[in-house]
Order: structure tokens, then sequence, then C-alpha cells
């Protein structure tokens, strides 16, 4: 069975939790300590030496680190990758987007907003940060204003990296409001069969 090391709230994480519940993949779940160092030990640099989770423990000497690589192996030869080498480009397109223009600005605004003591330290960097994930926002709405999901117009893992931590964003102070075609396919993706919550 897998393990996969992660810290609960973490949209990367719960990536990897919603991709394994949908195809029935049963996994355990280890909480790291981010708080209290422990990511730097040497047991947790032994699976990932840049000391981040969430990190998926495949066997006793395999461990896989980086949540869309994650989701890419889950997802081989399963209904949440497409088969054809322009659809599988497309899902890699949207994955490199999301780790490169969104999750930088939307994902570090909301840490800095509610999990750190005082949020007034960041200031400089949330207003740095803000245009650029209002910009990746719009370009999400501007492509869901003509498709049902981002890649080969059916939900994949594509679908599953861009809405970890795009429906949290509102934590951080954008408002989807702004995006109706976000908010429209936000409620799509919670229809798939097997969606669980950031929470479950
Ligand atoms: N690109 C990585 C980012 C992982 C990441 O930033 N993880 C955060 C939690 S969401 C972490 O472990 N932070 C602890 C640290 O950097 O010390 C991925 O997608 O897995």
């Amino acid at each position: 069975m897998y393990t996969l090391y992660e810290m609960a709230l973490s949209g990367n994480c719960y990536k990897c939790r919603l991709a394994m519940h949908q195809l029935g993949v049963p996994f355990e779940r280890v909480q790291v300590n981010l708080l209290g160092g422990e990511q730097y030990s040497d047991r947790f640099r032994r699976m990932n030496l840049n000391s981040k989770v969430p990190v998926l423990r495949i066997s006793d000497s395999e461990a896989l680190p980086e949540s869309n690589a994650i989701l890419f192996y889950l997802a081989e030869r399963s209904p949440l990758m497409p088969q054809s080498p322009l659809a599988r480009a497309q899902v890699m397109q949207w994955l490199f987007f999301e780790q490169y223009s969104h999750e930088p600005y939307i994902a570090t605004v909301r840490f800095w907003k509610k999990f750190t003591a005082n949020p007034e330290l960041y200031r400089a960097d949330i207003a740095r940060c803000m245009p650029k994930g209002e910009k990746a926002l719009k370009v999400m709405d501007d492509h869901l204003a003509h498709h049902v999901f981002f890649a080969d117009n059916r939900y994949s893992i594509a679908d599953i990296a861009l809405y970890a931590y795009t429906h949290t964003a509102e934590e951080g102070g954008y408002q989807l409001t702004r995006y109706p075609a976000v908010q429209a396919w936000l409620r799509r993706v919670e229809q798939t069969d097997g969606f669980v919550p950031i929470t479950a």
C-alpha cells in the first residue's frame, strides 16, 4: 500500500489524496511536522532532498516527491489521463502552468494570510503576488469559457492540480465571483465520482 507523507491542509498534498480516492487506490497518511522542521531530518531527506511534502512512498526503496509528478504516476493508464499524445501533452501544459504561473501566487498568498501569525509582515510579498494570481485566474476563466475541463475537454489530473489551490483562493483574498467560468468548473469538479473535500 502507498504511504502519503503530507500536511493535511496543503493543496499540493490534497491533489494526491483526491486522485487516489477517485482512482480507488488505498493509501495511508503520515503527517509531517513542517513547523517543527521534520522535513529537514535525515530520514525525510532520504525521501525528498528538497525537504517538501507531498512525498508518495511507493515501496521500501522508492519514494516520489512533487505533487504533479505523483499525479502523473498515479494516473497512468487510468481515466484521469487521456491517451492521445496531444491530449497528454495538454495535461502537461496545465500541470506546468499550475506550478509556474498559478501555485506560486495563489497558494503562497493563502499561506501568508491563513497560516502565519502576522500576515502584515508579508504585505509587500502579497502585493507583488496578487496581480500574478489574478492573471492566472483570468487565463483559467478564459479557457473555461469555451471548455468543460482543462485538457481534452474531459476531467483529468490537470483539473485536480488546478482545483487544489483555486478552490481555496478566497482564503488568500482573491474574489472568485470575478471568474464565473472558474466558479462553474469548481462545481463540476466537485460533482465528479469519488470527489472528496480537502478537509476529508
Ligand atoms: N512543487 C512542490 C511544492 C511542494 C511544497 O511547496 N510543499 C510545501 C507544503 S504545500 C512544503 O512542504 N513546505 C515546507 C518547506 O518548504 O519547508 C509540489 O508540487 O509538491
